[in-house]
């Protein structure tokens, strides 16, 4: 739906749904005349009412078309599409002729839409007549699927946003809803503050940006979920907590989940008994909980068990459904909701269907007219990429992720990829570590020029609308795949013009698993017209003749074969690998602020690569003590899988004998960021979801002959041993180290930073190891790089300003005048606000709240994501002035 412009005759504002996470925020986008665009919240949209996240906000910034893919490219060369897709149609036909369906596979993406999810999986569950198609979603929500499952005969998540509002206790598992549900989280943070009466307890081995706004934090065990969860189910039938109605009307499973609980659950979780005891009263106190969970729960080895626990608890009670009450897993991805409904995993068939159920099975196969679904689950994807590095599978295509870096064993992965016989992939841009390893590189429209649906984690089915035109030869993925589906030989049956028409097609499908007693259900959205469709505002699903909206399981009616909820019997069991003297630590993993995933759009931001610049390592003072590390230092971090060299973040928010490290850094970004390659590939026997946070590893101090801190105007290209790079406002920020200092650092430089005719300003003190060099262009500085022989100390955020200035004498001091402070790292993106501002501020202001802070300095008035950090810089600015 376009809204009519409020400025003239500039384009029109249009309104749609944001790309990243599973909250789905509604955006209003317009362009900005320049190749950007100029964005805002929707005020309109159920999910965000116009707030929107740093990432949100910055939409704008990551639409340009430097490193977009524009053309295909076959072998690394331009090709045009008919070349392109008559090879991937033929590649694809001759492999399944030699070697069977089973030896081609698909891996796709929980931020694909739900148009272009359809007609994947219709392709390859329909027409080639194999199962192997899964998702990144298996990396994410496969634990959560399989828990629902479990419980409910299907996967749903029973409530609505507004539960967490309305809730008296909200318990946060494994969740960092401030940093990866900011907008969500600012509900909370709304609600708390409305009825301070409400409680937040969050779950979490770390102390997270979430754990600022929680009553009570669980630093528990890592792990040990479950064995909370039990001792707490225990605890409900001791109190006489057990809704005995409707646990003895709508349930089965109570006493095999009982009594599989043990008196030695809560030891495992390493609490002490007063914070057990506490979280136990507020829930048993309280009617109104929602349990909100997310990775801390999914990825681990028994992911599953941790959901049924977590549910178990949920349903004894009688706590399901109603306003204000239930579980609730939020979903990661934009669509990753939607792809669970249109069947992306491997063992799901489309609408709720099971690939199972032979009834099912026909169902589909008659509405598609297709010849044949097989009656059975493909691979899940830490075994399929096994089957591509065993050669079982001799053709893949992976289509929006980036598998080479988010997979576990990700080095293993790397090398099966480029093994593998024929490869494709669909990606924005050619520039990702999977889209360097393929065959065939397609370019495909990404978010703001592509039309579609999403279902966020509520539900809810919102729009995505194209405000640019597609670049270059860019075509939509359901297009691609319906051109390749035509090539090879079904014209007719993926013959769409369009997503409105796709969608009708999915929606009718829904009729069907309507009348075969599924849930997701849109068959009033059958026969949506082309306009309709394009104005399509956002609804709850289920839309049929039978229930419109609202929250499931209230009724007591679930989805399994008798229509009551299954208790699970759950035996606690820790991570896989555990802590031994070779590989000491447990290693936990995850996202930042900032970032999105493996970085491909965020990464192009300057405001949001400011505020963590380069992978991280966060170690326990006492663990760094023990291996000699300080601050700033770098670490190699090591597993019996792989390697990578991450900087040194010294921090109590790790507990001791904990590391944790970032997800999103690649090998376009850092020499050795990417942390999945020291992951290691043990996954959940229900789900096959990988256990992403609970590998062991050991750290040990990187050695390094010289550290660097570059700036420049264009990329540089490092092949030390050590680099991260970032993009800032004025160019690039480059971290360095390597082994030996370079003989003559003027030729370094120059090389470095592709200057090879620059003048050259130097500072160099070879007997100290320090040099300070400036590459000027027209007397302006085009790089500039600071070496030393420890952790360069360098006011970076003043340095980052000297690109593009007439060279001075003070260039190469890297600190700036006395008359412009050093503005510290960045806190706040929005209005580029530095830590050394905000501190200075609160004490020479005497600032006493994040409110104050923000009236003095901008920072947090914006998207309001620093607001967690703000109040963390306030609280030790308040606890060093109680002290002195
Ligand atoms: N900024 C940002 N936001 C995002 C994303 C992003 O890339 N960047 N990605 C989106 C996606 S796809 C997803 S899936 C979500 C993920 O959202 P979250 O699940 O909130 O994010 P994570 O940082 O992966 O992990 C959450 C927490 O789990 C904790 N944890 C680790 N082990 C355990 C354990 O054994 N028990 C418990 N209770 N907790 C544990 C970690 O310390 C971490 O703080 O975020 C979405 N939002
Ligand atoms: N160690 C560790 N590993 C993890 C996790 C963790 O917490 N710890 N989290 C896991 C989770 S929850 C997730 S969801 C995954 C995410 O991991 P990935 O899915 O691998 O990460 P993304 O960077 O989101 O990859 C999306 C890719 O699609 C491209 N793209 C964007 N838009 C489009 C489009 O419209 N069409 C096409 N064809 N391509 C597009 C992007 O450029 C990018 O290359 O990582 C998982 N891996
Ligand atoms: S919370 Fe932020 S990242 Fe998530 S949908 Fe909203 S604006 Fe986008
Ligand atoms: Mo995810």
């Amino acid at each position: 739906m376009s809204v009519p412009s409020t400025t003239g005759s500039a384009a029109p504002q249009v309104c749609t749904t944001c790309p990243y996470c599973g909250v789905g925020c509604g955006v209003l986008a317009q362009p900005d005349g320049h190749g950007g665009l100029t964005i805002s919240g929707d005020k309109s949209h159920p999910a965000n009412a116009g707030r929107l996240c740093s990432k949100g906000s910055a939409l704008g910034e990551t639409v340009d078309l430097a490193d977009r893919l524009l053309t295909p490219e076959i072998d690394g060369a331009p090709a045009d599409w008919d070349n392109a897709l008559d090879l991937v149609a033929q590649r694809f036909r001759d492999t399944i002729a030699q070697h069977g369906p089973d030896s081609v596979a698909f891996y796709v993406s929980g931020q694909l839409l739900t148009e272009d999810y359809y007609v994947a999986n219709k392709l390859m569950k329909g027409f080639i007549g194999s199962a192997n198609i899964d998702t990144n979603s298996r990396l994410c929500m496969a634990s959560s699927v399989a828990g629902h499952r479990r419980a409910f005969g299907t996967d749903t998540v029973p409530g609505l946003y507004t539960d967490i509002e309305d809730a008296d206790v909200v318990v946060l598992v494994g969740s960092n809803m401030a940093w990866c549900h900011p907008v969500l989280y600012q509900r909370l943070v709304a609600a708390r503050k409305a009825r301070p009466e409400m409680r937040v307890i969050n779950i979490d081995p770390r102390r997270t940006a979430t754990s600022d706004i929680a009553d009570l934090h669980l630093a528990i065990e890592p792990g040990s979920d479950a064995a909370l969860f039990n001792g707490l189910l225990a605890e409900i039938v001791a109190k006489g907590a057990t809704d005995q109605a409707f646990t003895a009307e709508h349930v089965t499973g109570f006493h095999e989940a009982l009594e599989a609980t043990s008196s030695g659950d809560l030891a495992a979780t390493g609490l002490p008994p007063g914070q057990i005891r506490a979280f136990f009263d507020l829930w048993l106190r309280n009617e109104k909980v929602v349990t909100v969970y997310s990775q801390g729960v999914n990825q681990s080895s028994s992911g599953t068990d941790k959901v049924n626990a977590i549910i178990n608890c949920h349903l004894a009670t009688g706590r399901i459904g109603r306003p204000g009450m239930g579980p609730f897993s939020v979903t990661g991805q934009p669509n990753a909701m939607g792809g669970r409904e249109v069947g992306g995993l491997a063992n799901m068939l489309a609408c709720h269907l099971d690939i199972e159920v032979p009834e099912h099975r026909a169902a589909v196969k008659d509405f598609w007219n297709s010849p044949g679904i097989p009656d059975g689950p493909g691979l899940k994807a830490v075994d399929m990429f096994r089957a591509v590095r065993d050669g079982r599978i001799k053709a893949l295509w992976v289509i929006c992720t980036n598998p080479a870096v988010s997979m576990p064993d990700a080095d293993a992965v790397r090398a099966a990829i480029e093994a593998c016989d024929f490869v494709v992939v669909s990606d924005v841009t050619g520039r990702t570590d999977t889209a360097r390893l393929a065959d065939v590189r397609l370019p495909a429209t990404g978010w703001g020029e592509k039309d579609g649906t999403v279902t966020n984690s509520e539900r809810c089915i919102s729009r995505q609308r194209a405000v640019l035109p597609a670049p270059g030869e860019a075509r939509h993925d359901w297009r691609i795949l319906a051109d390749v589906a035509a090539r090879m030989g079904w014209q007719k049956e993926f013959d769409y013009r369009n997503p409105a028409e796709i969608f009708r097609e999915y929606a009718a499908l829904s009729g069907i698993a309507g009348t075969l007693g599924r849930d997701f259900d849109i068959s009033a959205k059958a026969d949506i017209s082309d306009s309709d469709y394009e104005s399509l505002a956002p609804f709850h699903w289920p839309c049929s003749a039978r229930k419109i909206g609202g929250r499931f399981f209230a009724d007591g009616q679930f989805y399994t074969g008798d229509g009551r909820a299954r208790m699970l019997p759950v035996t606690p069991r820790e991570p896989v690998s555990r802590p031994s003297a070779d590989y000491p630590l447990r290693l936990n993993t995850g996202r930042v602020r900032d970032h999105w995933h493996t970085m491909t759009r965020t990464a192009k931001s300057p405001r949001l690569s400011q505020h963590l610049a380069e992978p991280y390592l966060e170690l326990h003072p006492a663990d760094a003590q023990d291996r000699g590390l300080a601050p700033a230092d770098l670490a190699r971090v090591e597993s019996r899988v792989g390697t990578a060299i991450l900087r040194v973040v010294v921090t109590d928010r790790v507990r001791p004998g904990s590391v944790f490290a970032p997800m999103h850094w690649t090998g376009e970004t850092a020499s050795a960021g990417r942390i999945d390659a020291v992951v290691a590939a043990v996954t959940d026997p229900v789900s096959g979801q990988p256990e992403s946070k609970g590998s062991v590893v050991q750290v040990a101090r990187f050695d390094a002959g010289w550290y660097g801190f570059a700036v420049s105007a264009a990329e540089p290209f490092p092949t030390d041993a050590y680099w991260a790079k970032a993009r800032m406002r004025d160019g690039w920020r480059t971290e360095l180290a390597g082994d030996a200092c370079p003989d003559d650092w003027e030729a370094y430089a120059r090389a470095l930073f592709d200057l090879p005719d620059a003048e050259v300003l130097s500072l160099l003190d070879p007997t100290r190891g320090l040099a300070r060099l400036a590459l000027l262009r027209d007397g302006r500085v085009a790089a500039a790089l600071f070496a030393s022989p420890s952790p360069v100390a360098v006011a970076r955020n003043h340095v980052a300003t000297l690109v593009g200035t007439m060279a001075e004498a003070a260039t190469l001091s890297g600190r700036p005048g006395a008359d412009m402070p050093d503005p510290g790292a960045t806190v706040c993106a929005c209005f580029d606000v530095g830590v050394n501002t905000v501190l200075a501020a609160i004490r020479e202001q005497n600032l006493a709240s994040v409110e104050a802070i923000g009236a003095a300095l901008q920072a947090g008035t914006n998207c309001g994501s620093c607001r967690p950090e703000l109040a963390t810089l306030l609280a030790a600015a308040q606890v060093r002035e109680a002290a002195e």
